[in-house]
């Protein structure tokens, strides 16, 4: 595709997160506009097309990638439709940016991996929007730098407001989580070797059978020990944490103090509501490397091969989560495509 042209967007999934993508693309990044939206929900798709100066809509995937003026595609759909969702766009050598998880499980992201690795060049950057947020890109710079001596340890905190309905146990992991895993590879430069979920006992705020909260410890083949608490119906607010425990210092990120006020006798903030407000810049920028790149006819950010290790790290956190103790990560050798 030519430099200089816009670039053409498939949208497929337009419910919060893919719509949400859709006023990005068409308001606040320069590069692209939105020629397709696809949703299973025929009048959400209309909708959704309408306010996006009326392109195209589709409810099926397969339709809209078919079309001749789709140059690249932004999986936002749920995480179990997302396999064949990638599969097409391969299908069509089409760049994607898929929204984590890259797919539910392992062997389903598997597939994905063998079907890039058959094309032969990286065409999907994974949705682990962490990794342009600012805050948590100082710190993987000072990691990297070296002067606080070697990382030692990871805390993480990831709470919610509250979960949605029909929320599961496993969805802390696969669906919430698995952003923990990506950013503590990324963070360390190191793969996560072994999992253990604890279980505290639950909130009264959870609904029932659910396990919220969750403490869960990582290891690393580097010899680093990371904690996340995971816990989605917190109540009151949105909040995403990170310290780095190092030889010489530590670092902290996500304490979220903008601004504080000072009056009538008291200081505070304000705390983010949801994953929208809390990583808006860091959405903005995911969307503007992965435009620029796709112009560029290059391939940047999280790949499928850090879609597929999350989901490995996320499966053995299920296994533990459901019979207990530490589960070793099982993680085939790094495919030579993402070296
Ligand atoms: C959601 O899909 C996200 O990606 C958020 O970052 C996470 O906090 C939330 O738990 C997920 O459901």
């Amino acid at each position: 595709m030519a430099r200089s042209s816009t670039l053409n967007v498939a949208v497929i999934g337009v419910g919060r997160m893919g719509a949400d993508h859709v006023r990005r693309i068409q308001e606040v990044v320069s590069g692209a506009r939105v020629s397709a939206v696809v949703d299973a929900d025929a009048e959400r798709a209309s909708a959704v097309a309408a306010r996006a100066g009326g392109c195209a809509a589709y409810t099926d995937p397969a339709a809209a990638l078919a079309a001749a003026d789709v140059d690249a595609v932004l999986v936002a759909s749920s995480s179990p439709a997302h396999e064949a969702a990638l599969l097409a766009a391969l299908a069509h050598d089409l760049p994607v940016l898929c929204e984590k998880p890259l797919t539910p499980d392992p062997a389903s992201a598997l597939r994905v991996l063998e079907a890039e690795q058959r094309l032969g060049r990286r065409r999907i950057q994974v949705g682990f929007m962490r990794r342009y947020d600012p805050e948590y890109v100082r710190l993987e710079q000072l990691l990297r730098t070296g002067r606080l001596g070697r990382p030692l340890l990871l805390h993480h905190r990831h709470r919610n407001v509250s979960a949605p309905p029909g929320w599961a146990s496993e969805l802390l992991i696969t669906d919430s989580l698995v952003h923990e895993m990506d950013v503590t590879r990324w963070l360390l430069g190191q793969e996560i070797t072994a999992v253990t979920v604890l279980r505290p006992t639950p909130s009264r705020d959870a609904a029932d059978g659910i396990q919220d909260p969750q403490f869960v410890v990582l290891e690393t083949d580097g010899g680093v020990i990371a904690d996340a608490e995971i816990f989605v119906n917190c109540g009151f607010g949105y909040q995403v944490q990170a310290e780095a425990v190092c030889e010489r210092g530590t670092a902290r990120v996500g304490d979220g103090h903008a601004m504080v006020t000072q009056t009538a006798g008291r200081w505070g903030g304000t705390i983010a509501q949801d994953y929208l407000e809390r990583f808006e810049d860091a959405y903005d920028r995911e969307l503007r490397a992965w435009i620029d790149s796709v112009r560029h006819g290059t391939a940047t950010g999280p790949t499928a091969w850090d879609g597929y290790a999350a989901a490995a790290v996320c499966a053995a956190g299920v296994r533990s989560l459901t019979e207990g103790g530490r589960v070793e990560v099982e993680l085939p050798e790094r495919p030579a495509l993402y070296g």
